[in-house]
Order: structure tokens, then sequence, then C-alpha cells
């Protein structure tokens, strides 16, 4: 079935405050692959939910986005990066908040690329994505925050909800002064305040969000490439876009592996996002 477009998101370009664009991509995938189906099932999903949100008291439709459709499938990941940091700094440069549906992790480089180095990146991911390369590719997907600390700075990226990494990993985050928020930590201490350490320890006022959905616990997203046990809980995960959503000038959200999928992840993929442009939309007044 074609979806038109991500439901609600009916304005104009020209009109819109967000601009929403698929990145069907996972080239790099080193487990379960499949992410390129994600923006299509994460676009069907959107339609089961109500248009007034109850949690908000307020419609979705008062908040002006525009659904620009998916990007090609790309080849190489270097065409890939070209091609999202293009379409993003187009949004960007319009003076809009793009949001890109992944597709894999390795997307997130290229649209925070769209960006002046001076905004701060916070990741929800249950990995620290922080390898040099990965399989001999420096864009793979396992190196989304390495990627991102090349442009924004390894001091103003933060990723949430960690609970694995390398043994390199370790190494290079201690020797390079990489921070980051355990899932752990976020269990004993309450996700307010995994947030505030982030925000503090990024130190911008302008923030990118990118939302890698295995940071959420597979017994809720099952359907990722990479799952690891003991993670956030979707309101978790709810309650920290509300709280960033007054610094957001970008956000992405990728992994979803529909193949795996009962439909929950991608749901719940569709209800995050729709979960952010209300959020920005209500900060933005
Ligand atoms: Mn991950």
């Amino acid at each position: 079935m074609a979806v038109p477009r991500f439901a609600d998101a009916g304005a104009k370009y020209e009109e819109a405050r967000i601009a929403l664009f698929g990145v069907p991509y996972d080239r790099t995938c080193s487990f379960r692959g499949g992410s390129r189906y994600a923006p299509q099932a994460i676009r069907q999903a959107s339609y089961n939910f109500e248009t007034y949100m109850m949690d908000h008291q307020r419609d979705l439709l008062d908040v002006p986005v525009a659904d620009l459709g998916d990007l090609p499938a790309y080849g190489p990941t270097t065409e890939m990066v070209q091609g999202v940091s293009k379409r993003a700094s187009d949004i960007v440069g319009a003076g809009k908040i793009p949001i890109a549906i992944g597709g894999e992790h390795s997307l997130a480089p290229a649209v925070v690329r769209a960006f002046p180095k001076d905004v701060g990146v916070l990741g929800v991911d249950a990995h620290l994505d922080f390898r040099d390369s990965y399989l001999d590719e420096k864009w793979s997907h396992a190196c989304s925050a390495r990627r991102i600390a090349d442009h924004v700075g390894v001091e103003h990226v933060v990723y949430v909800g960690v609970r694995s990494y390398s043994r390199e990993e370790r190494e290079d985050l201690e020797r390079l002064g990489l921070s980051y928020v355990s899932v752990y930590d976020i269990h004993e201490r309450g996700i307010v305040a995994g947030v505030e350490r982030a925000l503090k320890a990024i130190n911008r006022d302008r923030i990118y969000l990118t939302i890698d959905i295995d940071g959420v616990d597979p017994a809720y997203a099952p359907a990722v490439g990479n799952p690891e046990p003991f993670g956030l809980a979707p309101l978790q995960v709810k309650k920290l876009i509300g709280l960033l959503a007054p610094h957001l000038v970008g956000m992405d959200l990728n992994e979803v592996s529909p193949t795996w999928d009962f439909g929950q992840t991608a749901l719940l993929a569709a209800r995050l996002i729709r979960e952010a442009i209300m959020a920005i939309g209500e900060a933005r007044g």
C-alpha cells in the first residue's frame, strides 16, 4: 500500500514549521536488516492516532508540518551522506526544523552536518556508537556518535540510555572525553535527572535529537537492528522529548526494522514523532 504522507503532515512546504523526510537506507546494517522499509511502515502506523492529543489538549493539525517523502535508495554511504545533508541543509536554510525518518543510524551525522557547528547533540541509544570505523566503514551505523562528534566536537555530544560498548570504545571515550548517561543511571535516578545531566554536559542552547529506537527496551521496541535488554520505557522517551522541546532544532528517528515487527515498534516510532511535533509546536507557541 502506498502511503502519501505522515498523518496530519498536510502543510505546504512554504508554510511548514517542520519538514519530515524519509531515508530508506540500511546498507551498513550488521545484524537484522530491513530499516529501509521503516519510513513507509512508520507513516502507515501514524494513521492509528487521533489528530487531537489528549495529553497536550491540542490538535496536531495546528502545527504546520510538511512531509517531503523519501530520499532515493542510495548506494555507497558517501552518496547517502551527501544526499541527506543536502536535503537537511535546504530545510534548515529555509528556517524550518527537519525531522528525518530512518533508515539506520548512519543518517544522523549526515543531518547534523546541515547545522552550524555550535549545536549540541543528544542521542537516545542502547549503544555508544563511538567506533572510528566498523567493518571498514567510517559512516557505519555503529559510528554515529563518532561522526557527529567530528562536526560539533566530542564535548557537545551525549548519548542517553547506553548499555553497550566495546573495549575499544571505552578506551576512546576516556581518551577523547566523551560523556554519556547509562540506562542504569536513569533507572536509578530517573529520566529527568538523566536529561538534565546530559544537557548540562552538552552545554549548548540549540539541541539536535537523534533517537535510535533500540534505546527503548526490546519488550516495547523488538524490531530493531541490534536489540539490547534493560532499556528505557516509552514514557521515559516521551518525557525526554518534552524536556528537550524548547531547545530542539532538528531530529531523527532511526533503526526500526519492520520485518521483525508485529507493528508495535513502528507504532511507537510514529507516536514519538507525533510527540516531538506537538512538543516543538507547544514550545514555540
Ligand atoms: Mn543503537
